[in-house]
């Protein structure tokens, strides 16, 4: 019988291999695998229950939140706030940083998390997803404050994200390769099933962007989008167009089959949509341990000082050289010509 991994023993056989470690970062990817299992019993009964709808309310960023969201952003955070490993948390549905409740002890290190990303998803019941970052607490502020979270992504020191799906997978790095694990219902334990998660090469190529926005965009991101589909007669191979609308499930196929999955600024989001701190940047950071890159177009992700808890950011993640690529188009003044021969 092949030996059974659960993420647990994945976990402990990571920790051991840093000797420092105190287990609280363990501690911290056990109770975040523990609240994915509650969460994904909610998931998939949504059709079910009156879990569905709006909640009437609306977010801090005035989206309107899904009951769904406010049950997988309270699920994590009491999953978490009790265990001493946090100095202090940062969610998508909460204007600003969450403290410890005085009642728990105080910990080294700052959670930051979306707790059900692409939830306009949920009645059509298309994939979505739990993306989280995890940093040290660097602050003096005895229980930890907004600068523990302000931190560029190159210092998290562990990122992940859950993708509910036709199936449950928990993928995570803590720096030292990226691993994805199944959920097995029947005895509802992650096991490994993607140990070591490489970006193919070469990889398939897969452009995933929404081009329902092409009027919004830059010349240079036009003039990407038409060479990837062969408008500019320059690609001896055009891309295939995929696009899930629901990030987590975007990247994850990004992750295990290659391509780029792109979410641009443009003339009506000169940010771009998706936040840097809880979406681009675990996500970069698991892009580049698994030998891809996460850019906002003209830098890496990870390099980003952030300023704002909810700050946005352009987004092209995915394969090294077609991420590169994009860069270069959106560089480039000249003829799309110039940068095509790479592609
Ligand atoms: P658009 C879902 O609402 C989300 O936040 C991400 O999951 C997804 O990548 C993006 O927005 C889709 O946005 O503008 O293409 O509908």
């Amino acid at each position: 019988m092949t030996s059974v991994i659960t993420i647990e023993r994945h976990i402990i056989e990571q920790e051991r291999r840093f000797p420092a470690a105190t287990g609280a970062l363990s501690n911290i990817l056990y109770e975040i695998a523990l609240a994915a299992k509650m969460i994904v019993r909610e998931v998939n009964k949504a059709g079910l229950v009156d879990i569905l709808g709006e909640t009437g309310t609306t977010n801090v960023h005035g989206e309107a939140v899904r009951k769904l969201d406010l049950y997988a952003h309270d699920v994590i955070f009491k999953a978490v706030d009790h265990g001493g490993m946090l100095c202090c948390i940062a969610s998508e549905e909460e204007e600003d940083v969450i403290q410890i409740p005085s009642q728990f002890p105080s910990g080294k290190y700052a959670l930051l998390y979306d707790p059900l990303d692409g939830s306009s998803n949920i009645d059509v019941n298309v994939s979505i997803g739990t993306i989280f970052s995890i940093h040290r607490k660097i602050s003096e502020q005895p229980r930890g404050c907004l600068e523990d979270c302000l931190q560029p992504g190159s210092r998290q020191v562990a990122a992940g994200y859950v993708v509910y799906g036709s199936s449950t997978m928990l993928v995570y790095t803590t720096g030292a390769g990226v691993h994805g694990f199944t959920l097995d219902p029947s005895i509802g334990e992650f096991l490994l099933s993607h140990e070591d998660i490489r970006i193919p090469t070469p990889p398939q190529r897969i452009c995933s962007v929404n081009d329902g926005h092409y009027s919004r965009w830059s010349p240079g991101q036009r003039r990407l989008v038409d060479h990837m589909k062969g408008i500019d007669g320059a690609n001896p191979a055009p891309f295939s167009s995929r696009y899930i609308g629901s990030l987590v499930a975007d990247f994850h196929r990004t992750l295990l089959y290659g391509g780029i999955f792109m979410y641009p600024a443009d003339s009506k989001s000169p940010q771009g949509k998706l936040r840097l701190l809880y979406e681009a940047a675990p996500l970069a950071f698991i892009a580049a341990q698994a030998g891809g890159r996460g850019s906002d177009g003209q830098q890496d992700i990870l390099d980003i000082q952030p300023t704002s808890l909810h700050q946005r950011t352009p987004l092209y993640l995915g394969s090294r050289e077609f991420v590169e690529l994009a860069e270069r188009f959106l560089a480039a003044e000249g003829e799309p010509e110039a940068v095509a021969q790479t592609s």
